[in-house]
């Protein structure tokens, strides 16, 4: 009988209303039990309460434990997983360097929380935006664990994109592979299709002709659906992130290389000319000792490299100002 204990923050929050009922999935088989740490600001306690009673309502057999706190230390404390979903929202009229500032406290206190307290192999995914920086601040501050266990969540951003270009191309998502999300989590990712693959063979071959409703509708509709949904739905997308954070750490628990190529915002190396040291989503894959890598001796033409290149420039000034805040915290 194995465990696995998870923190999740932002507990009360959309997102994780539509994640928490949705544990089970993680789990590999029925033997393995959830610990589970709810994490939330003191002043949404009682709707956390709400939740908790929900979750309880589920009678999940596997639910070992749930501890509800808004003290990150007791959410944190030996934990194997963090899943950082809160965050300070923009508000109407907020300047982005306010967002930054804002959650550049809440992603220092929790890094040094994790520091502290968090089992010494503990991985984090950070899903609250800015969620580069938000996981580049998070394992700046949490020096005595690995860089390599921090990440922040793509995974949304490659679902929109395999959606889009199924539908834009009219074929089946299941015929598409490789399809993976470059740079930061914003409006200049790049959903690379250059090297995505149909039937197993160059997507790119089969649809030449096609390539300027690619540049000029798939890319900036994958680009801007976040925004798109707001506008519809009145608040950000909630039920189709949970399902990416799901994604995402389905990936981390089981680190199964059958998986194939995957995006995830991982701690750079510098490779394909990005900052050493930024959070920058590459397609990664785990090889069969368990160990995430980015993938290698991927090839980008003049086009896909200026968008990478944009998208890796926007992550690191997002860091030099973010560095540049942290002065006056
Ligand atoms: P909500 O506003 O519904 O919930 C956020 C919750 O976080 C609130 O209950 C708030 O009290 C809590 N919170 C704030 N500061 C906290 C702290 N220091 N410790 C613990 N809890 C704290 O937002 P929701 O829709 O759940 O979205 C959460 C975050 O995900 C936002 O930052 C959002 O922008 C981001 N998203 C990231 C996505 C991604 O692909 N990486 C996509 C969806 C979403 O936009």
């Amino acid at each position: 009988m194995s465990s696995i204990s998870l923190a999740v923050t932002g507990a009360a929050g959309n997102i994780a209303y539509a994640l928490l009922p949705r544990l089970g999935e993680l789990l590999q088989d029925t033997e393995t039990t959830l610990s589970l740490r709810l994490l939330e600001v003191e002043s949404r306690m009682h709707a956390l309460e709400g939740v908790v009673m929900e979750l309880e309502d589920c009678a999940f057999p596997f639910i070992d434990e749930i501890i509800y706190t808004s003290n990150a230390e007791e959410a944190f404390f030996d934990v194997d997983y963090a899943l950082l979903i809160g965050a300070m929202p923009r508000v109407q009229g907020m300047q982005r360097s306010d967002l930054l500032k804002a959650n550049a406290g809440v992603f220092k206190e929790q890094g040094t929380a994790l520091n502290k307290v968090a089992d010494r192999n503990c991985q984090v995914l950070v899903v609250g935006n800015p969620c580069n920086t938000n996981a580049y601040l998070t394992m700046r501050f949490a020096p005595d664990l690995a860089k390599k266990n921090f990440f922040a969540m793509s995974m949304l951003d490659q679902n929109r994109a395999y959606a889009q270009l199924a539908s834009i191309l009219d074929i089946s998502i299941n015929q598409i592979d490789n399809l993976c999300v470059w740079g930061n989590h914003s409006d200049t990712m790049f959903a690379d299709y250059f090297n995505a693959l149909l039937d197993g063979q160059p997507l790119i071959e089969q649809f030449r002709k096609k390539e300027v409703l690619l540049r000029e509708k798939y890319l900036p509709t994958v680009a801007s659906r976040g925004s798109e949904v707001i506008k519809m739905r009145g608040s950000s997308s909630a039920a189709s992130a949970a399902n990416a954070a799901l994604d995402s750490m389905i990936m981390l628990i089981d680190k199964n290389p059958d998986y194939g190529m995957f995006s995830i915002a991982i701690c750079s190396s510098g490779e394909y000319g990005a900052k050493p040291g930024s959070i920058v989503s590459y397609p990664c894959q785990f090889d069969a000792s368990g160990s995430l890598s980015v993938v290698s001796g991927l090839t980008h033409n003049d086009f896909a490299q200026g968008k990478l290149d944009a998208s890796f420039a926007e992550i690191a000034q997002e860091i030099a100002q973010v560095e540049s805040l942290l002065t006056t915290l």
